[in-house]
């Protein structure tokens, strides 16, 4: 059995912060976070790097996060018809009408977005033998797709990558799920004749098993990278506090989030607040990476768009 659930939204947006927290988003802590972590790591310090993500490293290709005001997709839930924006993702509701989560997935499922320089940053990391463990709470399969291997990654909300019954929990072929769902039907269980779902994991649902290598992993990370996440959803959110306490942490974000936001900060957090993909982009130039990730970037599309060739063309075949 598993032992810990998604328990959550801790409902506390960033705009809820103390003021002193605030006082201190608006200037960020350290101006020289980037340069102190390229240090490091040019120094062979960080040969165990961890990193924790969110819907901020999918943007820049297209896929809305959830709280980022405007645009977010909280924001723009009027045309599924739900009482409250999480309420897409709880596992009651779906079991009652599943129906919002489906129209939602259309746009979700893995196919219509490509990785962007984000997910490459963090392909490199591992290409240089860096990488300890990516942990991500994403479930559009970029980081799959941008070519970062199973065994590097925890998807720790799950994917559309399989599908199950979510009452009695039997397989069911993705693909097939993944056709109800975009021809608006919905994909029943042969065993029990509940409502299908991709395994994604909603509010009140078990992780997946592998999330529970973080108890290995943090303790071992050199450096813990977290980047374009709200840290509002626990369990994930406090992974970002187990790595030892000499370790360094470096947030990537728009805004100050979680245990960055607060009074004082540990002796070795940086905070560098901004657009992702710049602050990315900088981070590999300072690393002098960037000709690198340019290259698998073009290596990797070419792989994908001919994978996505091949599949539309098996589609015609069977239509
Ligand atoms: P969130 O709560 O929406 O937080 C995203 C964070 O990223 C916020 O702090 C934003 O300010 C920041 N951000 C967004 N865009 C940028 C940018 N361009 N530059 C810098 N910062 C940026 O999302 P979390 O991931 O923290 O919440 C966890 C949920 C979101 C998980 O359960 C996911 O399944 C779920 N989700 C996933 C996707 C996806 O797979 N791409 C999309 C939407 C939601």
């Amino acid at each position: 059995m598993h032992r810990s659930k998604v328990v959550g939204d801790k409902n506390s947006s960033d705009s809820q912060l103390s003021e002193q927290a605030q006082c201190c988003l608006r200037k960020p802590v350290s101006q020289s976070g980037l340069e102190a972590v390229v240090r490091l790591i040019k120094l062979g310090r960080c040969k165990n790097i961890v990193v924790v993500a969110g819907a901020g490293i999918s943007t820049a290709s297209g896929i809305p996060d959830f709280r980022t005001p405007g645009t977010g997709l909280y924001a723009n839930l009027e045309k599924y018809n739900i009482p409250y924006p999480e309420s897409i993702f709880n596992i009651d509701y779906f079991s009652n009408d599943p129906l919002p989560f489906f129209s939602l997935a259309k746009s979700l499922y893995p196919g219509n977005h490509r990785p962007n320089y984000i997910h490459y940053f963090i392909r490199m990391l591992h290409q240089k033998g860096l990488l300890l463990r990516m942990y991500t709470q994403n479930i559009d399969g970029l980081e799959k797709s941008c070519g970062i291997p199973e065994d590097k990654l925890v998807e720790a909300h799950g994917s559309f990558a399989t599908a199950s019954c979510h009452l009695c929990y039997t397989p069911y072929p993705a693909q097939e799920a993944k056709e109800a769902i975009m021809n608006d039907k919905i994909p029943t269980c042969s065993f029990c004749a509940a409502t299908v779902k991709p395994d994604v994991v909603f509010f009140g649902e078990d992780l997946p098993q592998k999330y529970f290598l973080n108890t290995e992993d943090f303790p071992k990370a050199d450096l813990l990278l977290v980047m374009g996440t709200s840290l509002q959803i626990e369990p994930f959110a406090s992974l970002v506090n187990t790595v030892r306490p000499s370790v360094p942490r470096l947030l990537l974000n728009r805004n100050a989030v979680g245990s960055f936001t607060k009074v004082p900060l540990r002796k070795k957090d940086f905070i560098e607040l901004g657009n992702l993909e710049d602050l990315v982009r900088t981070f590999a130039q300072l690393l002098d990476w960037n000709e690198d990730i340019e290259e698998i970037m073009r290596a990797q599309e070419t792989v994908i768009s001919n994978a996505s060739f091949c599949q539309q063309s098996e589609l015609q075949t069977r239509s």
